[in-house]
C-alpha cells in the first residue's frame, strides 16, 4: 500500500475508534445519569411515604373496639364507633349483639387526621370472646374500653372481669405474634366529676383530665395490664367522656395525639 493511503487509513481508523470510544463514554454517562435520576426518584418516594405515614399513622388501619359490658354498664364502644363513623352520637342505646364493622369518616383535628379504614365494634358480652379472638387477628390497633366511674369504685367483680379479659387478650396476641398498639379508653369520667361534661378541645379542663389519666395510669390494675399486654410504651391510656359530641371530640383529639406520639416513638 502506498504511504499516503496508509496514512489516510490510519487517520480514518483512529478517528473511527475515537468516535466509538466517545459514543461509549456518552452512553455510559447517560446510563449513570439515568441511574442517579432513578435513585433520586426512589429516595423521594421513600421520603414521601415516610412523611405520609408520619402525618397519617392511622391511614388504612383497622381498629378493634372491645371491653366489658358488666352489670348493665356498657363502656361506650358503640358510642365512639358511631361518632367516628357518622360524626354524631347514637340517638338511643342499643346493645351490640354481634360484631359490626363500620367505615370511618375522616376527622381533621388541628393538623391530625383520624383516617383509619374501619372500626370493628364487638359486643361486650363474655359469650363473644371467640369473636374478639378472631377480630384481634385482623386488627391493627386495639381499643379496650373501661368505665372510669366503675373502675374507681374498686369493684372486685369489675376488676376481676378486666383481669380475666386482659389475660385472654395477652394470650391471643402472643399466639398470633401480634405487637399492635393497645389503647385503654376510659369513658364516663363525667360521672366521676361533672366538670368533665364540659370537656372540649380547647379549654382549661385538659390539664384536669390529664391529672385523672395519670392517677388511673398509676393504679396497680393498669400497671398489671401494661405488664401483661406489652412493654410500657405499647399501652396507652386515654380517659374522657362520650356524653356529648363536644366531649367525644375532645376524646378523639387526645386519642389522635397518643396515636401520633406512638408512631413517632416507634419510628425514631
Ligand atoms: N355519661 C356518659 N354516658 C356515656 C359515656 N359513654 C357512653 N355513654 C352512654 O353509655 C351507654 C353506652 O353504650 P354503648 O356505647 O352502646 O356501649 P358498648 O356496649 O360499649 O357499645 C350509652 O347509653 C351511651 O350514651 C360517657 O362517657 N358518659
Ligand atoms: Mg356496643
Amino acid at each position: 500500500m502506498p504511504l499516503p493511503v496508509i496514512v489516510i487509513w490510519a487517520l480514518v481508523s483512529a478517528a473511527t475508534a475515537g468516535g466509538a470510544a466517545t459514543a461509549a463514554a456518552r452512553r455510559k454517562k447517560k446510563q449513570r445519569e439515568e441511574e442517579e435520576r432513578e435513585k433520586r426518584r426512589k429516595n423521594r418516594q421513600v421520603q414521601k411515604q415516610r412523611r405520609e405515614k408520619e402525618n397519617s399513622p392511622l391511614k388504612g388501619k383497622k381498629i378493634l373496639f372491645i371491653g366489658p359490658h358488666i352489670d348493665g354498664c356498657p363502656p361506650g364502644k358503640t358510642t365512639l364507633a358511631t361518632f367516628l363513623s357518622k360524626g354524631n352520637l347514637p340517638s338511643k342505646y342499643e346493645a351490640t349483639l354481634n360484631v359490626v364493622t363500620l367505615p370511618v369518616q375522616i376527622f381533621k383535628l388541628e393538623d391530625m387526621e383520624f383516617n383509619a379504614d374501619k372500626i370493628i365494634d364487638e359486643s361486650g358480652s363474655e359469650h363473644k370472646y371467640p369473636s374478639w379472638k378472631s377480630s384481634i387477628k385482623e386488627a391493627d390497633i386495639i381499643f379496650y374500653f373501661i368505665r372510669i366511674d366503675k373502675f374507681l369504685e374498686e369493684n372486685e367483680k369489675y376488676e376481676s372481669r378486666i383481669r380475666n379479659e386482659i389475660g385472654l387478650i395477652a394470650k391471643w396476641l402472643t399466639n398470633s405474634n401480634k405487637k399492635e398498639p393497645f389503647f385503654i379508653i376510659g369513658s364516663h369520667c363525667d360521672l366521676v366529676d361533672s366538670d368533665f361534661s364540659n370537656l372540649s378541645i380547647d379549654n382549661s379542663l385538659s390539664n384536669k383530665i390529664l391529672e385523672l389519666e395519670n392517677k388511673i395510669d398509676k393504679t396497680p390494675l393498669i400497671q398489671d395490664i401494661k405488664k401483661k399486654i406489652g412493654t410500657g410504651s405499647k399501652v396507652r391510656i386515654v380517659c374522657g367522656s362520650l356524653e356529648s359530641e363536644a366531649t367525644a371530640k375532645n376524646m378523639t383529639h387526645r386519642i389522635l395525639k397518643e396515636a401520633f406520639g406512638f408512631f413517632r416513638e416507634t419510628t425514631s
